[in-house]
């Protein structure tokens, strides 16, 4: 049945599992509203002929509808639109919320191309990899403009903005190759704006890790870019966070110091010094660096700088997925097996705080 409208209307395939989803209420709508409009205009060109105007002195016969006439067609109308709304809701709640368990890959927009850093650390430009079944969470940033990433056979789009985050997920169906579309107007050069997911079975994933294809993240570690060599994301954000002398004000480990803790922030409700209450999501930690004066946590000083501009993408992703590992607590027993994380005051080209 989806097949059939889907060839009918020349949708891409649908290769993700929100796509049936989607196309499913998009059928709806479409049958619903054409329907509609088939039995208007039909009506409409029936009562021109069956009621024209026959001769100069014919008068129309006043008709007024009974209110139940007039509340059952309100009742019906209404009704249709408020199922579409629950239908889209439902599959909105669904597609903005990752699973817990997702892998995540971090994507870097710049005109005119996407760059994707995974979580061993690697880069690829164009190209994304991914097995099959797994949902994977992109979390994105820009480096110039707005971009808008755009997966039509996952029916999945999301815009891409600069000095922030934003995340998408999608788990694939199938294996094969799949275009990525930049869907926000960003410059001369837009339209070859154009990546592809590579969707992978599980064994072939296995084999393309193992194979270490892709660059080196293009995270600097002190000896210039792409210095911090291979390694987790989470093992670079540690990395990233002594380098930039973060853990000179947080710690990681629970304890309060100059900031508030990374242990078991991500996730959390955090209460703000003008009474707001937010969820420190990937969204929220960025702008927490990119903008520390936006969101001052209650309790604290605002002494925080600002990194907009001289952390580079890898790296705040690094720091995201590192504060992001704590979600549940230090990963070790407080001062056990944390590695080095006392603040060295190595020369830091100026650019630290
Ligand atoms: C000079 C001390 C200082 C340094 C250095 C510093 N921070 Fe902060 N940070 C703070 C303080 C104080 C707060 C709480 C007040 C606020 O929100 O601005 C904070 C808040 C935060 C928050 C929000 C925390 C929450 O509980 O909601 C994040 C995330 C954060 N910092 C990340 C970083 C990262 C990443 C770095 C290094 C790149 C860094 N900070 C460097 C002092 C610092
Ligand atoms: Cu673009």
């Amino acid at each position: 049945m989806i097949e059939l409208f889907r060839r009918l209307i020349f949708l891409p395939v649908g290769a993700s599992t929100v796509a049936d989803g989607v196309d499913a209420l998009h059928a709806f709508v479409i049958t619903a509203t054409m329907l509609v409009s088939t039995y208007v205009f039909g009506a409409a060109a029936w009562f021109t002929v069956r009621y024209r105007r026959k001769s100069d002195r014919q008068l129309t016969r006043r008709l007024s509808a009974t209110v139940r006439h007039e509340a059952s067609i309100i009742t019906l109308v209404l009704g249709t639109f408020l199922l579409w709304w629950v239908l889209g809701f439902r599959q909105y709640v669904e597609m903005v919320q990752p699973p817990r368990d997702s892998d995540v890959v971090y994507v870097e927009a710049k005109q005119w191309m996407w760059k994707f850093t995974y979580p061993d650390g690697r880069d690829t430009n164009d190209v994304l990899t991914v097995p099959v079944g797994r949902p994977i969470r992109l979390a994105m940033t820009s480096r110039d403009v707005i971009h808008s990433f755009y997966v039509p056979s996952f029916r999945i789009k999301q815009d891409v903005l600069p000095g922030r985050y934003t995340a998408v997920w999608f788990e694939a169906t199938q294996t094969g190759t799949f275009p990525i579309w930049c869907a926000e107007y960003c410059g001369v050069s837009h339209s070859r704006m154009r990546g592809e997911v590579v969707v992978l079975s599980q064994a072939d994933y296995a084999l393309w890790l193992r194979s270490g294809k892709g660059q080196t993240a293009e995270i600097d570690c002190g000896r210039g870019p792409g210095s911090c060599g291979g390694g987790d994301l989470v093992a670079i954000g540690r990395q990233v966070a002594l380098r930039r002398a973060c853990v000179a004000c947080h710690t990681l480990d629970g304890q309060r110091h100059v900031g508030p803790t990374w242990s078991g922030l991500y996730g959390s409700q955090r209460t703000l010094a003008d009474g707001r209450k937010v969820v420190a999501d990937d969204a929220y930690l960025t702008r927490s660096m990119m903008e520390p004066a936006a969101d001052v946590v209650a309790g604290y000083a605002q002494v925080m700088p600002t990194y907009q501009g001289s952390l580079t993408a890898a790296e705040t992703g690094a720091l995201v997925e590192l504060i992001r590992s704590l979600r549940d607590g230090p990963v070790a027993p407080a001062g056990v097996a944390l590695p080095a994380l006392e603040i060295t005051t190595a020369a830091d080209g100026g650019r630290g705080p």
